[in-house]
């Protein structure tokens, strides 16, 4: 073994896209773990073409380079936790699943990607399928915005939709063993975010809406929930903490172009303060 190996820090594994804006995907799971003192390997699933704008092209990668980037590292390095994020396809989504399939103790958090924030589909119909059928029965802590949890939960189509504890035990009867909702995107004052297990509510946390729009928002906090539990804290407060991380990112946001804001996942390496009135708010 390694005789340094003792002095590494907790490994997570992150399966995800590249956003060359630096907001979303891979970057922003790379920055929060390596922020929050993890050590991350990156398997990316797929290249995107974007700005803080919106997305322009999508180009997944064949399933056999994800296959071969998570086997390498994988054989090589022991990881703390998983982290899924866009995965690009239904091969990936299958060759994904395998792999994970090998490691079923190892804490798996999964931000269900469907659309960006700006509403671009970053899933199709078949690709939400085998996430249900394949990744779901495999995940520790699902992270669904409402508007992913409703689609996730959805039986059939002339349902209205369902209130999100009850998408979020229908989620969990399709395998998973914690779900987050988080409530962005509904018309509540503050923003609130809830955690199910199977038993029901286990806690739910509210959060002073920032008036901003934000890109990679979903990803920060999927992967500080990683984090936390590569670092060894249960469920309950990995989530806990991970929002805490979040809404600090948020509001030490920044808009670096014509479009959303992007959390600063380093903001407390920062020694300046935001300027006044420039703090954004909460999107995806
Ligand atoms: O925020 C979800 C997300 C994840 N991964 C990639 C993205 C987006 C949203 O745009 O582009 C690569």
């Amino acid at each position: 073994m390694n005789p340094s190996a003792q002095l590494s820090p907790p490994i997570v594994l992150a399966f995800a896209a590249s956003d060359p804006s630096g907001g979303a995907g891979i970057q922003a799971d790379l920055m929060t773990l390596s922020s929050m003192g993890c050590h991350v390997l990156t398997v990316i699933t797929a290249i995107t073409v974007q700005d803080t704008l919106g997305v322009e092209a999508v180009h997944a990668l064949d399933a056999d380079w994800v296959e071969d980037q998570a086997r390498a590292v994988l054989e090589d390095m022991p990881v703390a936790a998983f982290k899924i994020g866009m995965v690009g396809s239904v091969e990936n989504i299958s060759v994904i699943a395998e792999i994970v399939s090998d490691y079923p103790d190892i804490p798996l958090v999964l931000d269900p990607v469907l659309a960006s924030g700006r509403g671009d589909e970053l899933a199709s119909e078949e690709m939400l399928e085998a996430i249900r059928e394949l990744l779901l029965p495999q995940t520790t802590v699902l992270t669904p915005n409402s508007m992913e949890a409703r689609r996730l939960a959805e039986e059939d189509e002339d349902e209205d939709a369902p209130d999100l504890a009850n998408c979020a035990q229908r989620l969990i009867s399709y395998g998973c063993e914690y779900v987050l909702v988080t409530g962005t995107h509904e018309n509540t004052p503050k923003v609130i975010n809830t955690l199910y297990g199977e038993n029901g509510q286990i806690r739910s946390d509210r959060w002073e809406r920032l008036p901003g729009n934000y890109h990679g928002s979903g990803c920060t906090l999927a992967s500080a929930i990683a984090a936390n539990l590569a670092n060894g804290q249960d469920v309950a407060d990995a989530v806990r903490d991970a929002q805490e991380y979040t809404w600090q990112s948020l509001a030490n946001g920044f808009r670096p172009g014509m479009g959303q804001h992007i959390p600063d996942r380093f903001f407390w390496a920062r020694n300046t303060e935001p300027e006044a009135g420039s703090e954004p708010g909460a999107n995806d």
